[in-house]
């Protein structure tokens, strides 16, 4: 089971322009192919299914902790999303200001006409994320070599995505997932080294371009954050330590494997409701129900 933390992994900085076309490319990080729904879907029905797992333990154990790791991506990518749109509607209650006129060329109509102007299920050009994204064929190589593979081409879509956009909440996100999704791709390559003797890490980087040539991904790596397995649970999954050993392919240091401390991450941001979408409930209406709650 998963304990959740009301926190992001990273402070979001704020957008300086709405962006609902640059939200719509995002998509493809949160719900395409190769989006962290996938990798999170992909690592949680692996990890419930893995059978013979004393015998597999220290595999198991890594794809577990992988897998709750992942769902903090998928809220650090909604939020950004959500940061983008904001403002993208015009904040007015009056339906007959158009106060949507902004969006109706905007790539993604679902985030506006039927969604409140917020993340989705979906891609970057609106299909809807499928479970047919999950490969868990029941062998543990072919599953860590999906799983290799599936990591590097999410690092190839954030690399694009990244590429297409100067927005900081955009390169804020991606420069961290840059450096979190590499821990993950040299974690399944330790994987398949252990379980074969194949130096996996002689691949590395794919795609080549170094996570260094990214500001908002070099700031992490200068403080050791690709060295890094954090262990998502108190006392469980110890025995991914066991992969997680030795030197980073790349630069050499020595990985290791942590608790997140307690201060970890930030705040989710509260965004304001959108009257344009209908957002806000009557205030007066809503601290007269708050007071009748709590008596
Ligand atoms: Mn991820």
């Amino acid at each position: 089971m998963i304990l959740r933390l009301d926190r992001l992994l990273i402070d979001l900085p704020k957008p300086k322009n709405p962006d609902a076309n640059g939200a719509a490319a995002v998509q493809e990080l949160l719900g395409g192919k190769y989006g962290e729904m996938s990798t999170l879907m992909n690592y949680t029905f692996q990890s419930f299914n893995m059978r013979g797992r004393t015998q597999l333990r220290p595999f198991y154990d890594l794809i577990a902790n992988i897998a709750a790791e992942e769902y903090g991506h998928i809220e650090l990518v909604s939020y950004s999303i959500n940061l983008m749109l904001t403002g993208a509607a015009k904040r007015d209650p009056d339906p007959t200001s158009t106060p949507l006129s902004g969006l109706k060329d905007a790539r993604n109509s679902y985030h506006w006409v039927a969604g409140g102007l917020s993340s989705l299920p979906c891609d970057s050009m609106g299909n809807w994320w499928n479970g047919s994204y999950v490969n868990n064929t029941g062998n543990l190589m072919q599953d860590l070599l999906f799983n290799f593979n599936l990591e590097c081409g999410a690092r190839a879509n954030k690399i694009r995505a990244y590429e297409s956009t100067t927005d900081p909440t955009a390169r804020a996100m991606i420069g961290y997932l840059l450096v979190r999704g590499g821990v993950h791709i040299v974690a399944y390559s330790k994987a398949l080294e252990k379980l074969t003797g194949v130096d996996v890490g002689k691949l590395l980087p794919i795609p080549d371009i170094s996570n260094k040539k990214f500001p908002e991904a070099k700031t992490h790596e200068d403080k050791g954050v690709h060295l890094k397995l954090y262990r998502f649970s108190p006392e469980d999954y110890k025995q991914a330590g066991l992969i997680w050993t030795g030197k980073h392919p790349e630069d050499g240091q020595e990985v290791t494997f942590e608790h997140l401390p307690a201060d970890f991450g930030a705040p989710a941001p509260d965004l304001d409701p959108e009257p344009g979408i209908g957002g806000p409930l009557d205030p007066d209406h809503m601290k007269e129900v708050l007071k009748r709650m709590k008596g």
